[in-house]
């Protein structure tokens, strides 16, 4: 073999996959995985990475990058930005969204999000399609043939006010998906129940960050993703559940499943390592934490690492939601608004694998393996990333190596992104992406940012098993011939 043949080699790694742990080389030709095994090379570069562990690039398959929110605030990051912190904290792949509000046409929407990315993202990226105005043009012109070019994902809200759609609306879309190959993924809480206890909170003169968690009740998750469950159902599309909060959402995700309904879930760190108490700080700091839902109690976070040892819970995304600390951000409406005027959100796009390695790799829970299938593989597989989220022969050479025994008492400055703050701050965890590289370039190199604003390529998804309906839709529905579904 001579030295030309491979480009690199990473050797003498602890290479770990979902379903194996190998002590290996891995070599890289172009963009892609050639070889794995031992005594790999010689190669135009060779990384020495004996003892270090060797993942698959994380794949983020939920941040909110450069975009206007469901209340209207435009987010802290650029894609750059957020892209920056994503390949420091060695995620490769973001999926982030594409937002529709009222008034815009579909199509110029996706199509100023990717031309935005295509200048800043330093990571691949994809999209999720934000629906809020689901018109006859969007149904039957914009979103067919933007599903076809490999947008394949809807995103909808059952609550918020720009974007927040009826039952008939998403039945519409539901279908739509079904019809063209897509997953339809949902915010789901019930928007009334958090407006009524808004008003009686504030009514009681409960204004501070604290009551955040009272107006977004348990059961305000739980209603709403059970009749998501049950629109799906009757449509026989499948969904994908977004940060799922709650112990019996968690037993509303298990019992669809077993049913053999199509319904996949997603939890984040945020809810994993946090309980409510956060928000109950001095003063107005407890805005720093505020998301939605809001953080649970640990009987939840037990609950959800339970869902996540039995595959209920599918993958953990950073649902990254940048707004900084000053009036561009949290605190738009003045210095101490009340919790209702606070922009919902938390930075978490950089840290979202070293927080998870920690927890998984260097603490043992679920290990190694499962760490890389819920932090990369499987985000991958369920949105159809082709070549993402795993190392094999012939997959996108997507790389991290950790630095498993470096410790770190997180600050502000590790958040990398925009922000200006991490709601982490004060954690310590051990183990640190020393290196990442995305189809064979190294972007991160010695901890330090290699890569270049648009040097990150767009993922157009090809439709796939994820997508299929089972064929069964309600019996109303199927006894007036049904509605198509993809081929
Ligand atoms: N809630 C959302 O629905 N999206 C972004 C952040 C948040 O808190
Ligand atoms: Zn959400
Ligand atoms: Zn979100």
């Amino acid at each position: 073999m001579s030295a030309n043949d491979h480009d690199l080699v990473i050797r003498g790694g602890i290479v770990v996959t979902a379903g194996e742990t190998m002590r290996a080389d891995i070599a890289i030709r172009g963009e892609r995985v050639a070889a794995i095994g031992e005594g790999l090379g010689p190669a135009r570069r060779e990384i020495d990475a004996a003892g270090r562990i060797v993942t698959p690039g994380g794949v983020d398959a939920h941040c909110h990058i450069e975009q206007i929110s469901g209340t209207g605030v435009m987010n802290a990051d650029t894609f750059e930005t957020a892209t920056r912190a994503a390949a420091l904290g060695g995620t490769t792949s973001v999926i982030s969204f594409a937002s529709q509000h009222p008034g815009m046409r579909l199509r110029d929407v996706v199509d100023d999000y990717t031309a935005r990315a295509a200048r800043g993202a330093i990571v691949d990226h994809a999209f999720h399609m934000i629906v809020s105005d689901p018109d006859e043009a969007a149904l039957t012109r914009d979103l067919p043939a933007l599903i076809a070019e490999g947008h394949r994902s809807i995103k909808i809200f059952t609550t918020y006010d720009k974007v927040r759609l009826g039952d008939e609306q998403i039945l519409d879309l539901m279908a739509c998906a079904r019809e063209h190959g897509a997953l339809v993924c949902i915010h789901a809480e019930n928007d009334g129940l958090i407006r009524w206890m808004t008003r009686r909170l504030l009514a009681a003169g409960l204004t501070a960050p604290a009551a955040h968690a009272l107006s977004h009740p348990r059961v305000a998750e739980v209603e709403a993703m059970e009749r998501m469950i049950r629109l799906a159902a009757f449509v026989d599309q499948p969904i994908v559940l977004f940060h799922v909060s709650t112990a019996e959402g968690v037993g509303v995700v298990a019992r669809a499943r077993a049913a053999g309904l199509r319904v996949h879930a997603e939890t984040c760190p945020h809810y994993l390592f946090m309980t409510a108490e956060v928000l109950d700080r001095p003063g107005i700091e407890g805005a720093k934490f505020m998301c939605s839902p809001p953080q649970r109690e640990v009987l939840d976070q037990d609950a959800l690492w339970q869902g996540l040892a039995t595959g209920d819970l599918g993958y953990v995304s950073s649902d990254h939601s940048p707004y900084r600390f000053d009036q561009s951000g949290k605190l738009r409406a003045g210095p101490a608004p009340s919790f209702d005027r606070i922009a919902n959100g938390l930075p978490g796009i950089g840290l979202r694998q070293a927080l998870m390695f920690d927890a998984m790799v260097s603490k043992g829970r679920l290990g190694a393996q499962r760490f890389v299938e819920l932090t990369s593989t499987a985000p991958a597989r369920l949105y159809g990333l082709a070549g993402k989220g795993t190392i094999s022969v012939g997959s996108d050479a997507d790389l991290v190596i950790w630095d498993q025994d470096r410790r770190v008492t997180l600050s502000d400055a590790d958040g990398q992104d925009n922000a200006g703050y991490t709601p982490f701050a004060g954690r310590e965890i051990t183990g640190w992406p020393q290196m990442v590289l995305l189809r064979g370039r190294a972007i991160v190199e010695g901890g330090r940012l290699t890569g270049e604003p648009g040097g990150g390529r767009l993922l157009r998804r090809a439709v796939g098993e994820t997508m299929r309906p089972t064929g069964r839709q309600g019996a109303e529905l199927a006894a007036m011939g049904g509605t198509p579904a993809w081929r």
